[in-house]
């Protein structure tokens, strides 16, 4: 079949389709509904994706600008899905990526006026958490009962993380401050609406009380996780178990993931005075608080305690997270001090991952770069952020299905390392306006949503083929016969570690090596740190592609 993007295109955006080899020379744009050819041009010549092992042609209709519904037509193949181009085209996509947050959010009934048919009980108030024995600390004994309610399920579990909880949260975050006019009109529907304040802050700011009851105020040090010991059943939020649930051992990556985070919140939520009183001030003093925990314990590498199955999210380097969090102290607070601590000369930058946060430090000081200190290496900061979009232009330029990503990227979440990537492009994009960087962004987009070696929209909820049947507890255990919409699955990798659970795969090759059922929860999770990149990659490509 002919893979091209579902949701379709900007009238400015690059558009591209991928034609297996083999099929005719030539390719034709047909209105949807039948009709005579709008566009016709080449293919391009055959190239080869190590990735799915095909052989592919490019079909490149960029030219086509005219809004339309359309489907791509090639001698002996069936056509395509239906597509459109349409100015502002990926509005609804935005709003539904960051309406995926609300959906997965603890401690709140999601009334129907919000939540439509996917309304449901509050589930895991968190109102009386238990300090696990692998966090008990002077004034919490094991045993105490604290409070940390609120926040987002991680993913298709119902367990809360403070790794995936930072970047997921910061990339919200820095979606808004990179492109502010956006979010200011995005309404996203969700209770706190109409507040004054952007829904995108609103509902970063959910997390961000929850993040803020993981710290031990008695010494600045945050809790790894708030966790059941065993995963729960594929039930709703409000019917899971009702064994106690945990806090369990602080960690230097949780330190350092709530000290980034928390700088650059204070940022954020500062202008916001009236709906969050004194919330930057106690975000700014809380980052400090563990900024410094962190400097005393500066290697607490977190490992499950024995008696905890949970998602470990267990990092063995934390040189990145270290730089992340002096990087955003440092804008924040100016003080040269954290620069100086960041080490940024020994900092390279590489795409963000839970476990590889250095990327974050760069993006955020190249968007900052005109309010930084003298001290700062503008010419450092520059050449990292660019650096990265080269080489993974590089890669765009020559791979088959004109993607940044090669095999070796294919791990867990690899929809997700697809978007990041195309974040990372941005960046150089918005420094230095090269315009394979945003072209090669656009194609990381098309990936996700179906220019891809299986040709699925990898979003639920959109697209002629989307995943329906993601490893999500309230897809699963909901009567909506539809998954939650929004939410990016964690696509193609060839570990398949849920194999003894799941029917065979249909591959091993890592574009190919996925499976659209409940039992992948390592191919088709969805999780909040995957969406975050989505959130950001739809609102950067709708403001920075030319009208
Ligand atoms: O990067 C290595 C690669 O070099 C190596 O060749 C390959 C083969 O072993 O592994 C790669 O590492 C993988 C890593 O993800 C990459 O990020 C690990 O095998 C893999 O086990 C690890 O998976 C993590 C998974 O939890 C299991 O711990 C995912 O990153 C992480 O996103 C996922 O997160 C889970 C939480 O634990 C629980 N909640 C849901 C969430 C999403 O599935
Ligand atoms: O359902 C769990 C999923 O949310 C996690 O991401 C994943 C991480 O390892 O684990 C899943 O739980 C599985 C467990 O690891 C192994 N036994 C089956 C569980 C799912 O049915």
């Amino acid at each position: 079949i002919v893979k091209v993007n579902q949701i379709g295109f900007l009238p400015g955006s690059q558009k591209l389709a991928v034609v297996p080899q083999g099929a005719g020379t030539r390719f034709e744009v047909v209105p949807a509904a039948g009709g005579k050819p709008v566009f016709s041009g080449t293919l391009g010549a055959p190239a080869r994706w190590d990735a799915s092992g095909e052989t592919v042609r490019i079909a490149d209709f960029t030219g086509l600008v005219a809004p339309g519904q359309y489907r791509i037509k090639v001698d002996g193949l069936p056509l395509s899905d239906a597509f459109p181009v349409k100015p502002d085209n990926y509005r609804a996509l935005s709003v539904a990526s960051l309406k995926a947050f609300y959906f997965n959010r603890t401690a709140i009934a999601l009334a129907p006026q919000y939540a439509g048919a996917w309304a449901r009980p509050a589930g895991h108030p968190d109102d009386k958490v238990v300090v696990h024995a692998s966090a008990a600390s002077g004034k919490r004994p094991a045993g105490t009962v604290i409070a940390s309610s609120r926040g987002w399920y991680d993913a298709g579990d119902y367990n809360k993380y403070l790794p995936s909880s930072g970047i997921s949260t910061y990339t919200l975050l820095a979606a808004f401050e990179h492109f502010p006019r956006w979010f200011e009109r995005l309404d996203v529907n969700i209770p706190e609406s109409g507040n004054g304040v952007p829904d995108v802050v609103d509902e970063a700011m959910w997390n961000l009380e929850w993040m803020l009851s993981m710290q031990d105020p008695a010494d600045g040090g945050v809790y790894h996780k708030l966790t059941n010991l065993k995963f729960d059943a594929m039930v709703m939020p409000h019917l899971a178990q009702s064994a106690p649930r945990y806090v369990v051992a602080k960690s230097t990556s949780a330190a350092l993931n709530f000290a980034a985070t928390m700088a650059a919140a204070s940022r954020v939520l500062a202008p916001y005075q009236k709906q969050y009183p004194g919330m930057a001030a106690k975000m700014l003093a809380a980052s400090e608080s563990a900024w410094k925990w962190a400097q005393a314990n500066p290697a607490v590498l977190f490992k499950n305690p024995p008696d905890v199955i949970t998602g470990e999210y267990g990092d063995a380097r934390v040189d990145d997270e270290f730089a992340w969090a002096a990087a955003e102290l440092y804008i924040t607070t100016g003080k040269d001090s954290y620069y100086t601590a960041m080490q940024p000369e020994t900092v390279s930058s590489t795409y963000p991952a839970w476990d590889d946060v250095r990327g974050l430090a760069w993006m955020s000081l190249a968007h900052h770069r005109d309010r930084l200190t003298p001290l700062a290496d503008r010419g450092l900061i520059s050449a990292r952020a660019d650096g990265l979009a080269e080489r993974l232009a590089r890669e765009w330029r020559t791979s088959g299905y004109r993607v940044p990503m090669k095999a070796s990227d294919f791990v867990w979440g690899s929809n997700a390392v697809m978007l990041n990537q195309a974040m990372m492009l941005l960046q150089g994009y918005r420094l230095n306006g090269k315009r394979d960087y945003l072209l090669a962004g656009q194609s990381a987009l098309d990936y996700v949503l179906g220019r891809n070696a299986l040709g699925y929209s990898f979003v639920t909820g959109f697209g002629a083929r989307p995943s329906l049947h993601p490893h999500h507890r309230p897809s699963q255990g909901d009567s909506v016969a539809a998954p939650v919409p929004g939410w990016v699955t964690g696509g193609p990798q060839p570990f398949q570690q849920d194999k003894a659970e799941c029917p065979p795969y249909p591959s091993t090759l890592p574009a190919l090596s996925y499976l659209d059922h409940v039992c992948s929860f390592a191919s088709n999770e969805v999780a909040i740190n995957w969406n975050a990149p989505l959130v950001y990659v739809s609102a950067a490509l709708s403001e920075l592609t030319p009208k």
